[in-house]
């Protein structure tokens, strides 16, 4: 002990016994922010609401909160179909939000968003090909909704050096890690500096997993317990970041500290010697608790002493009371967006030492722009019939991978001569033409690597079904030859010669979206006949509105110019049924799109919502 520590012990020794209370302790935001989900959808839906496991690790919260109304079930089994289900802040595996959307519950997902940001950057590591070394506590839940972000055996947990040592895994395998959010500190630096030293290639977090409120809680505690003769600490056994807090003060140097969750499970044999004592409170003790405590002890005759501390200002968006199926198409469409995007910037990272220019031009063409249709209806189906998240969003991005070749190659002076595409200058413009057709190229051959990977789906099988689909769908049967009889057109085009034109150029590509979420759903039979026809006019309608957005639409919102066709001397549907028959054609498709949806009821509402847009659209 240093002489100046030896000099306040003996200073705080002869005066009263003192409680020193830490700062900051207790509620996070996050914790707040769960906790506020269940009492407004109380309010909202009306009781009862369905709790999936401790909304947040405090019994003392989830008795008050059952008190109100709210069911608390270990699995969504047990919630009634249709019914609110609220999942808890630790987060949860895919496969959950899968079960909730097969059970068509009213899904309400309090994932504490700093644990949302690890889920989402594990991904990202998974889908840049690395293994991720996931530091935590193993079995608890934050740790297993992580897991379940990505297939089993993308992440090995590890929670000390002496795990990181023992992995099967070979020095030279590239690797990231991510912490648990409560996890200790300290801990954490350790089992980082045997990953460092047992791997060759190592890609760290963007910044620290472990959240504020936890480290915030550590550091206040461990600079108390230096000088204290007991800590204790407000909070459940279950919650993992109360039990850093009691493993930090003792590693600070406090010979003792206890958990409790109210005054009553104090144990005051243990504090009956100590002068000092120092008090904080796990981020989800709840205010009365730790006020109970502090009560208790102040009772016994210490005088109680806050402590400054770091101010926090987090602050989280409330959770919306929207179930998770039911937010807007549009917001929907912003999700799948994001999510491509941070997909193909991880597949399209330039390789070392390669030269640029190809990389960039794939990345100009594919990146940035697009309405991503095709991976929001890959999407969207996938999900209707139960496929996983990742596995859709990786093949929608195959998909969009290929959607940009087909519009590089169509800019070419060539082919239509376009120099404008998303609102900004085509490939070749931007490049040269042997750089747009060699990117064409490279991103048709990556769409291809990606569906044969096992990012797309572990099935061997059901890769070479979607690998041998998309051929199918691009070549002599398909859009190239859409293309070949836009290109060179019979001289007496006729009605169902221009159908089948706009089906297989634009169409083909539409119905493969559909078809690929088959396969990786596993959808066989009746359901699969009836989403292919489905997608087959979705296709047509959706080229037809192409047809009559280049005659009347507007080259700002569509970000390509307008008016080519007539100046090409194109045939289009407009030029056998006339503007208003055609608009008449995509209309009738478009109900004739709802017919083939009856059967699916209100798990294909967001297909209908996408045929109403595909035939309704200004851009
Ligand atoms: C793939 C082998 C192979 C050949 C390609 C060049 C070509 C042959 C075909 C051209 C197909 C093509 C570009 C059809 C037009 C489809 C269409 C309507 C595109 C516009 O789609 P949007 O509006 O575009 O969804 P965004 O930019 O929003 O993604």
């Amino acid at each position: 002990m240093s002489e100046r520590r030896r000099q306040t012990r003996a200073g705080e020794r002869a005066g009263e016994r003192k409680l020193l209370l830490a700062n900051p302790r207790g509620f996070c935001a996050g914790v707040e922010r769960a906790i506020a989900a269940v009492e407004t959808a109380l309010v909202h839906h009306g009781a009862p609401v369905y709790v999936r496991r401790h909304i947040v690790h405090n019994q003392g919260v989830v008795d008050r909160l059952k008190a109100r109304g709210a069911v608390f079930v270990t699995e969504l089994a047990e919630v009634p179909e249709g019914a609110v289900a609220i999942l808890s802040a630790h987060g949860v595996a895919q496969s959950v939000l899968r079960e909730a959307r097969q059970r068509q519950l009213k899904t309400l997902d309090t994932t504490c968003p700093l644990v949302a940001r690890v889920h989402a950057q594990v991904l990202d590591h998974y889908q840049a090909g690395r293994h991720v070394l996931l530091i935590g506590h193993q079995g608890h839940p934050e740790i297993i909704g992580t897991l379940g972000q990505v297939p089993g055996g993308a992440i090995s947990v590890v929670g000390s050096p002496g795990d990181v040592d023992g992995l099967p895994l070979a020095r030279n395998i590239a690797v990231s890690y991510a912490v648990q959010t409560t996890f200790a500190m300290q801990e954490a630096t350790s089992v980082i500096e045997a990953i460092r030293a047992r791997f060759d290639d190592v890609v760290a977090p963007r910044a620290s997993d472990i959240c504020y409120a936890s480290s915030n809680r550590q550091e206040a505690i461990g600079a108390i317990a230096a000088r204290a003769d007991h800590v204790v600490v407000v909070g459940d056994r279950l919650s993992s970041n109360a039990r850093r807090l009691v493993e930090v003060s003792r590693a600070a140097g406090c010979g003792d500290a206890q958990l409790v969750d109210g005054p009553d499970a104090l144990d005051l044999g243990r504090i009956a010697a100590a002068r000092v004592v120092g008090l904080t409170a796990a981020a989800s003790a709840p205010p009365e608790a730790i006020d109970a405590v502090v009560a208790r002890l102040v009772a016994l005759g210490f005088a109680a002493e806050e402590l400054p501390g770091r101010a926090e200002n987090a602050v989280f968006k409330p959770v919306s009371m929207t179930p998770l199926d039911a937010v807007p198409l549009a917001m929907r469409g912003d999700q799948v967006r994001r999510d491509v995007e941070r997909c193909l910037e991880q597949v399209l990272i330039p390789g070392p030492g390669a030269p640029a220019r190809l990389n960039d031009a794939m990345r100009y063409a594919v990146l940035g722009g697009g309405k991503r249709l095709r991976a929001l209806l890959t999407v969207l189906v996938a999900e209707m019939l139960g496929a996983e998240y990742r596995h859709a969003i990786w093949a929608a991005c195959a998909i969009e991978c290929l959607h940009a070749q087909s519009l590089v190659h169509d800019d070419l002076p060539c082919m239509d001569d376009d120099d404008f595409r998303r609102g900004k200058p085509s490939l070749h413009r931007a490049f040269d033409e042997a750089t747009a057709v060699l990117a064409g190229d490279a991103l048709l051959a990556l769409s291809f690597e990606m569906l044969s990977d096992e990012r797309a789906h572990p099935d061997a099988a059901v890769r070479t079904r979607l690998v041998s689909a998309l051929a199918r769908t691009i070549g002599k049967d398909g859009l190239a030859l859409g293309q070949m009889m836009d290109l060179y057109p019979a001289e007496d085009a006729s009605a169902e010669a221009v159908a089948l034109c706009e089906q297989l150029k634009t169409g083909t590509l539409l119905s493969y979206c559909v078809e690929a979420a088959t396969l990786l759903a596993g959808c066989e039979g009746e359901e699969r006949e009836r989403l292919m026809r489905f997608s087959e006019k979705l296709g047509l309608a959706f080229q037809i509105r192409d047809d009559i957005l280049d005659r009347v639409g507007s080259a700002e919102a569509l970000g390509k110019r307008v008016g080519k066709d007539s100046r090409a001397g194109r045939v289009t549907t407009i030029e056998i049924f006339g503007l208003e028959g055609a608009k008449r054609q995509s209309q009738r498709l478009a109900e004739a799109c709802l017919e083939d949806l009856a059967q699916f009821g209100s798990r294909a509402d967001r297909l209908r919502e996408i045929a109403s847009f595909a035939v309704s659209r200004l851009h």
